[in-house]
């Protein structure tokens, strides 16, 4: 199957009682049963519900992994996969990564002896130079959130072999539909499906991937110990969406393409961050690990006060946070997605006050070139 048949077709298959085509929604906590422990396979809706299991098998099937599983939101399925590891262990991570995902292990797994050591993964000797004896995995964001950077997950995944280190990746940015990090050596592939796979700015949901059915039953124990699991609505709101993810994405990149060129030689934009220009430093490896470059675009230019009168400025795009849906989305990272990273951590990774990160949403690009033109007068 290819990927946009697998889209309308993996994981989800008519409903065996009705023959309905559209994946029932099962609003239900619980399961009948005939005698203690004989039941159709559900016992209680965190365990596991119909609707999250088509779900769930979609992005399995997606991602080329053995087991799906989904969150109520990219920061739970993150730190269910963060909770596979004890006191005491160590992770190299991305440094250009998410707030989030930053706050979440300096603020809240390091109280618990998870240590973790932030360096530029897209510099292979930052990653070897950062691992130790307690490093258990490797985490990458790539591109990263939001300067765009690309690591390549086949030449780390060989250090993660080698090393017996598992290896984590976030594959947000890019979805399914342009990369496959478990094809190129990732153990586990997590997303915010907050963003491009649910699409519409209206669910706020989490998946992970595994390689293997034994990781998968381990983060399936931690799912259900943990319990931050979706529920049955916004698992077939993400279906619903995730059918749409290929014309959405060949949409996204397509226009990004053009606005990364128009910003490129924009005399008002100091510098510009996105994977498909052939001045990005990742561009060539990303061409090879990656069907496409996708629709995330940095930029800078120059001053918190020239940010802020470009985003006043701005028609079609949406002030806001998040990213990935079909509306065009703009931010300043360092005030909103990132503020909880330290400034002077911002500061020394490139992400300043002057940046600003757009979501191109699937408009037509000519309103959004012309609605950029006349926002970047100030
Ligand atoms: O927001 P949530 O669904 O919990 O997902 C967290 C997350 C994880 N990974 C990446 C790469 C992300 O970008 C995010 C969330 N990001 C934003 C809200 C944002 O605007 O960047």
């Amino acid at each position: 199957m290819k990927m946009n048949t697998k889209l309308i077709h993996g994981g989800v298959v008519a409903d065996p009682q009705t023959g309905a085509v559209s994946v029932p929604i099962y609003q239900v906590s619980t399961y009948q049963q005939a005698s203690i422990g004989q039941h159709k396979g559900y016992e209680y809706s965190r365990t596991g519900n119909p609707t999250r299991t088509a779900l769930e098998e979609l992005i399995a099937t997606l991602e080329n992994g053995k087991r799906g599983l989904a969150f109520g939101s990219g920061m739970a399925a993150i730190s269910t996969v963060l909770s596979m590891f004890n006191k005491g262990d160590h992770l190299v991570i991305s440094d250009d990564v998410y707030g989030g995902t930053y706050r979440v292990l300096s603020q809240v797994f390091s109280r618990f002896g998870l240590e973790a050591t932030f360096v530029d993964t897209s510099e292979i000797s930052y990653v070897m130079d950062a691992i130790r004896e307690n490093t258990r995995a490797i985490y990458l964001e790539t591109p990263s959130n939001p300067l765009l950077k690309v690591s390549d997950i086949k030449l780390i995944s060989e250090i993660c072999q080698a090393k017996n280190l598992y290896l984590i990746v976030d594959n947000t940015f890019m979805t399914p539909y342009w990369q496959n990090p478990l094809d190129l050596g990732a153990d586990i592939v997590l997303h915010s499906a907050t963003k491009y796979l649910g699409g519409h700015s209206d669910v706020v949901a989490g998946l992970v991937v595994t390689k293997d059915e034994e990781l998968g039953e381990r983060i399936h124990f931690l799912q259900n110990s943990i319990g931050g699991v979706i529920g049955p609505f916004d698992a077939w709101l993400l279906i619903r969406g995730m059918k749409t993810l290929g014309l959405r994405m060949r949409q996204h990149e397509e226009s990004a393409g053009q606005i990364a060129r128009y910003l490129e030689q924009h005399p008002r934009v100091n510098k510009v961050y996105y994977p498909g220009l052939k001045s990005h430093p990742g561009h060539d490896l990303a061409k090879r690990q990656a069907r496409g470059f996708g629709g995330m675009i940095s930029f800078d230019v120059g001053s918190q006060a020239k940010a802020e009168k470009v985003l006043e400025q701005v028609n079609y795009f949406v002030l806001a946070e998040s990213l990935g849906a079909v509306e065009s989305i703009i931010s300043v990272p360092a005030r909103m997605t990132h503020a909880s990273i330290p400034a002077e951590t911002r500061a020394e990774l490139g992400i300043t006050d002057g940046l600003i990160r757009i979501s191109v949403g699937i408009e037509d690009s000519e309103d959004l070139l012309d609605d950029l033109d006349q926002a970047l007068t100030f």
